[in-house]
């Protein structure tokens, strides 16, 4: 998706200021029938945007999951719009985080970056997310944790803190310190301006520790393992011991898989318990019905599925499949399968808040979906993983390939969501899966990514983990860095 002129950063910020004032109210490109905007005093929605860290798509009690407690972000979802397929597009390093937060804060894809892997060096033409919003109007504030993320498009926000810097970076305060920061900054405010707020605390990313109280919430021996549970992955994925596949040793018994939900679910619920007290401060004070709340996971995690523990991965419960609801003025109610990526979110919210969308950024709004004129906006989603792994999707089916080790899988999402049964090796799916690799390939040139789908000596798949005398000590675990 490249943009046929790439306007300076300069340019657009004067342009979009200009535009801001001209047209000051939303819906540029809205259908006469449609009203994004429910018009404040100063006629535009504040934005509160909070980003989980490693959240799996699955763990929202209303969209689905009986085991988890998240009365807050169920609200949410019953009054907002969940798109229940969206994905990060990839990522070019083990920290997943990083690639993922710099697509959101450039609305660039992660092919158009220049932080190592498979990038090209493209980045010049990016307009950060905080400047296009604050050249529409927004006062901007930021809130989250600096490591594994997007240093120049944090610091683009007017108010940029760390969570590092108020305490927040200990996992077991995190949300409610977070918390208290943003309800401080809404006490404070002294400007009319709509806010536009990015929280971002590193929850429930590792180490899984939350309070007493939500720990508690949690028997890991009531929690179900997740259908798609393994022991070891089957074969090599070209990542099979990066840092958070070293979390828990190999084979992942029943009982390590069930204790990490457990802590996952906890820090989820104590993270839900303080969303609800910035939403209850925002209707105490009378600015729910004009806010934009939008909630999301810088990327998904695999907790035992396959096999495997982290991110680094391509499958539905794994590295690159997140949850996303908006909810707020305009937004209707419900969920929408509509494929979706990430990066969205940016040109989304520029285009529900009257704000000029960059034409350097390379996503989609999601608002045809939203106002209900299109079913999508796109008909497939392509997904990579370092040097090591691709997959593409339709609405049926799903392919992923290896190219280090030669390998295809093919699933039927249709019939098989939770990816059990690889269908690469049958004679009777040759075609869809040369049909497949051929939409990858297509995939590739569309967005510029130069990764060989096969290569010269392909490594054998099969693979054995560590021995026992191999694993890290627990506490050595855990100082790892943090991806
Ligand atoms: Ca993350």
């Amino acid at each position: 998706m490249k943009p046929n002129t790439i306007m300076g950063r300069r340019d657009f910020l004067r342009l979009a200021g200009a535009a801001a004032l001209a047209f000051p109210v939303a819906g540029k490109t809205a259908a006469p029938d449609f009203q994004p905007l429910e018009k404040s005093s100063k006629g535009r929605p504040n934005v509160l945007f909070i980003l989980a860290d490693d959240m799996r798509p699955d763990c929202i009690g209303a969209l689905g999951n009986p085991h988890i407690r998240t009365p807050h972000l169920d609200k949410l979802v019953a009054r907002g719009l969940a798109f229940t397929r969206t994905y990060v597009q990839g990522a070019n390093s083990g920290a997943v985080c990083t690639p993922s937060r710099t697509m959101l804060l450039t609305g660039r894809s992660v092919f158009h970056f220049s932080n190592g892997g498979f990038a090209r060096p493209d980045q010049g033409g990016a307009v950060l997310w905080a400047d296009a919003l604050r050249a529409g109007g927004y006062e901007t504030f930021h809130l989250g944790k600096k490591g594994n993320s997007y240093l120049p498009g944090m610091r683009a926000f007017e108010t940029c803190l760390f969570t590092g810097e108020i305490g927040a970076d200990e996992h077991e305060v995190s949300s409610q310190k977070s918390a208290d920061r943003v309800l401080e900054f809404l006490r404070s405010r002294k400007t009319d301006r709509p806010f536009f707020i990015y929280l971002a605390p590193p929850v429930p990313h590792d180490p899984r520790v939350a309070p007493p109280e939500f720990m508690a919430l949690y028997d890991p021996a009531k929690i179900p393992l997740p259908p798609s549970y393994l022991p070891v992955h089957p074969f090599d994925n070209g990542e099979m011991t990066v840092r958070d596949e070293r979390l828990a040793p190999w084979p992942r018994t029943e009982a390590v898989v069930k204790r990490h939900l457990a802590d996952d679910y906890a820090c989820i619920t104590c993270l839900d318990h303080h969303i609800g007290r910035l939403v209850a401060a925002l209707e105490a004070s009378g600015q729910l019905a004009n806010t934009l709340i939008i909630f999301a996971a810088d990327n998904g995690l695999s907790l035992g599925d396959h096999g495997l523990m982290g991110k680094q991965n391509l499958y539905e419960f794994g590295g690159m499949h997140v949850p996303l609801v908006f909810a707020g003025p305009g937004i209707p109610h419900g969920t929408s399968d509509a494929f979706a990526y990430l990066f969205d979110v940016y040109p989304t919210v520029c285009e529900l808040t009257g704000t000029p969308v960059p034409p350097a950024v390379e996503s989609r709004s999601l608002v045809p979906v939203i106002s209900g004129k299109k079913a999508g906006v796109r008909d497939v989603v392509f997904t990579a993983y370092r040097q090591c792994q691709r997959a593409v999707r339709d609405r049926r089916w799903k392919l992923i390939h290896y190219p280090l080790v030669n390998k295809t899988q093919l699933f039927d999402l249709e019939q098989d969501p939770h990816e059990l049964r690889d269908l690469g090796e049958k004679p009777e799916h040759a075609g869809k899966v040369q049909e497949l690799l051929a939409l990858l390939a297509q995939q590739q040139k569309l967005y510029d990514d130069t990764v060989p789908l096969t290569v010269a000596e392909p490594q054998p798949a099969a693979w054995t983990p560590p021995g026992p005398d191999e694993l890290p000590k627990k506490k050595a675990a855990k100082k790892q860095k943090a991806t």
